[in-house]
């Protein structure tokens, strides 16, 4: 592993986040230089998995100073702190409009797939992750960077109760997304989020933001608003990460709010 990578993930660890992946960036992808006048030559993603960083969340300044965007905010201290460490730049999902494609970026980075639900799956995580920057960095991604990160995501046992990823492990090239017609959704028996949400707002047509909006607002909708959205919690792979009330509470009380989705 490079002193970047391991300097990386040692020190997301300690806030509970997680070294995503990373990539190649080529000159013409539009990132640009870093502060110093150097191009930026990768990009590596930091999220959450499950509910790993909620404790050190929770226990921060933000989440108790009563300012708007806590989740955001942490997020960003611990972004830029790095990124200066490092002699680079932070980019933020939430940064926008425009956004960031962060959804490619994350397929360039590590091995994931369209969902039903529209987020991306991991084959052993499930719909139970998000990411909260990208540090776009002068130094160089070497290969022996991403097959570490990738053991390390991998290391416990893949789920399989919706069939097999297809993908290829990524190299520090990245990879594009495995095929949707091909993947975990295409193999998973009945595709229960399709049917679990109490207004169908998710279909094969695509997801009802009004109707699950709407419904977010009612008595009915409390059980999506204290233990999240119901038809992410009917997907079977990565059920161990699903996350607790609590923290699926907080996001869905910022997305009904229209105040972000941070997860
Ligand atoms: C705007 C936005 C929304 C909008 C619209 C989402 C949409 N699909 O268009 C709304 C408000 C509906 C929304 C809701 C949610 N979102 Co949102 N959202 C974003 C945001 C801020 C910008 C998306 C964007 O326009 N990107 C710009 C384009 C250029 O980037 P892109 O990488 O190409 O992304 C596009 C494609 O990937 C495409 N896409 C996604 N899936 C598929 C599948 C196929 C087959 C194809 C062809 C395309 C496609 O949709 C993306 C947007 O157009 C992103 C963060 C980010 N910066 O990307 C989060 C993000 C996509 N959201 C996220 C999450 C978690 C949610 C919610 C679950 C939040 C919640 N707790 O309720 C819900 C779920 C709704 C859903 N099923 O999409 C996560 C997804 C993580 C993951 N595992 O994939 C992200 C990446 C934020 C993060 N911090 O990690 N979201
Ligand atoms: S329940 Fe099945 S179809 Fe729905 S997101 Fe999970 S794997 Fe895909
Ligand atoms: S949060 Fe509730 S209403 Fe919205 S899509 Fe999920 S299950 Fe449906």
């Amino acid at each position: 592993m490079t002193a970047t990578a391991a300097l990386l993930a040692e020190a997301l660890q300690a806030h509970g986040l997680q070294l995503r992946g990373g990539f190649a960036v080529q000159p013409d992808e539009g990132l640009g230089a870093v502060t110093d006048g150097r191009p930026v030559t990768s990009l590596w993603m930091v999220g959450v998995v499950g509910s790993a960083f909620w404790p050190t969340f929770v226990a921060s300044s933000f989440y108790r100073d009563g300012l708007p965007d806590p989740l955001d905010r942490w997020s960003q201290s611990i972004g830029d702190a790095l990124a200066q460490r490092l002699g680079g730049r932070a980019l933020y999902p939430f940064d926008g409009p425009p956004y960031h494609p962060f959804q490619r970026w994350a397929d360039r980075a590590e091995v994931l797939q369209p969902s039903r639900m529209l987020l991306r799956i991991h084959p052993q995580f499930g719909l139970w992750h998000a990411y909260r920057f990208a540090l776009a960095l002068p130094q160089a991604l070497e290969v022996q960077d991403v097959a570490h990160i990738q053991t390390s995501a991998n290391s416990s046992k893949p789920p399989g109760a919706c069939g097999s990823l297809p993908g290829t492990p990524p190299t520090a090239q990245g990879v594009s997304a495995p095929r949707f017609e091909t993947g975990l959704c295409a193999t998973c028996s009945g595709q229960p989020c399709l049917s679990a949400c109490p207004v169908g707002a998710y279909s094969t047509a695509g997801f009802n933001l009004a109707a699950c909006a709407t419904h977010l607002h009612t008595e009915a909708g409390q059980p999506c608003m204290q233990a999240g959205c119901q038809a992410r919690r009917a997907c079977p792979v990565g059920a161990e990460h699903r996350y607790r009330p609590e923290h699926a509470a907080f996001h869905m009380r910022a997305f009904a709010a229209g105040r972000g989705h941070a997860g």
